[in-house]
């Protein structure tokens, strides 16, 4: 009787070896090892044997009973493994596969007014300059008092500020320009200073062709000893002729500025030959060296800031400034 069991078990253990799959598992289980199975049936007619040999034929049985379960659990993880490596398979991703022309691939792309600012960026930092920033609510004492516009300058009220509910009355604001990066830059580092800093700015300005509330600028500011008006005037030069990489005119026109002195206004020519005005720039102010902790007999400065949103419709020879904030991608897909 012992052998039968013994020879049952090796059967399973092979049957167990081959199976494809948990069907074929549970059923060998169900015929060896579950309640009306072979060995239950085995068990309990080890009361009919003699007590002599009924401890023997019970170890023995056990014996071949563990070798079922430990055939069945390996079974079982070996069929486990296997499914994890299928899906492993199904599921994988090759990053470098490269998918045939014939598939027309949608690529996004970067907005024609960021693809300004990089390439400004690109300019500049190949002039030598490095990029900084600013954050987007300012205080006045950045947006202004730092840069020589203190609360009774009429100049305040043509920056057209819009005023963030914080604090003290008109103490907390989207910033009306990027110069306040100016004085966060100067406040940490000593000179010499060369940077340039992109970034949205923000006035009350009611859109139309040539104007946005929320618009971009881009600040340049250069700190060291003996700089004179002609470096700024042959800054920006070198900028036009880098960004537009073709003839377009410019020009420097007197303007006035709290934080620059002298000041002048910059602009080129449009191709119907009326001037766009881009930006300002100046000679920095020494109140603006002073209040940051320079000493404006030792060092000298100039500072320029223009529009980038402007750049880009000059660039693009656009008629109007909103189309870029229409979010029409048969406009956008263009650039
Ligand atoms: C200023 O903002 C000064 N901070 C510039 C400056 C920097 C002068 C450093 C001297 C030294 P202004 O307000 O002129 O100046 O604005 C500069 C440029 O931002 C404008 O020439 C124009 O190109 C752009 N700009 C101003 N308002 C708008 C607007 N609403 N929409 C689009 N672009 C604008």
């Amino acid at each position: 009787m012992i052998e039968g069991y013994e020879q049952a078990a090796v059967g399973a253990e092979e049957r167990l070896a081959a199976a494809a799959d948990l069907d074929a598992v549970s059923g060998v289980e169900r015929e060896l090892l579950g309640r009306r199975s072979l060995f239950a049936d085995a068990k309990r007619r080890l009361a009919d044997l003699a007590p002599g040999d009924r401890a023997e034929a019970g170890r023995r049985l056990n014996e071949a009973r563990a070798r079922v379960e430990t055939a069945a659990a390996g079974a079982r993880e070996r069929l486990a493994a296997a499914d994890r490596d299928d899906r492993h398979a199904a599921e994988r991703l090759d990053l470098t596969e490269r998918l045939p022309h014939t598939v027309p691939l949608s690529r996004g792309r970067l907005h024609p007014v960021t693809q300004a600012r990089d390439r400004l960026e690109d300019v500049f930092v190949g002039m030598g300059y490095t990029v900084a920033e600013g954050p987007e609510v300012e205080t006045a004492w950045y947006n202004f008092e730092a840069l020589n516009i203190p609360d009774w300058h009429p100049a305040r009220g043509s920056f057209d500020t819009i005023f963030v509910n914080l604090g003290e009355p008109e103490e907390v604001m989207l910033r009306s320009h990027t110069s306040p990066v100016q004085i966060r830059v100067m406040e940490k580092r000593k000179p010499p200073v060369y940077i340039v800093a992109p970034g949205r700015t923000f006035r009350t300005d009611t859109a139309d062709a040539t104007h946005l509330p929320a618009f971009n600028q881009i600040e340049g500011l250069a700190v060291d000893r003996n700089i004179t008006m002609g470096d700024l005037a042959g800054t920006i030069d070198e900028f036009v002729r880098a960004f537009f990489g073709r003839e377009v005119k410019s020009r420097l026109r007197p303007s006035y500025f709290p934080f620059t002195e002298p000041s002048a206004e910059f602009d080129i020519s449009r191709p119907d030959g009326s001037w766009l005005e881009l930006g300002g720039c100046g000679m920095v102010h020494p109140n603006v060296l002073s209040n940051c902790g320079i000493d404006p007999e030792e060092w000298q400065g100039f500072a320029f800031g223009f529009g980038i949103d402007r750049l880009a419709v000059m660039r693009h020879e656009i008629d109007d400034i909103r189309e870029f904030v229409n979010s029409d991608t048969r406009f956008l897909r263009q650039f």
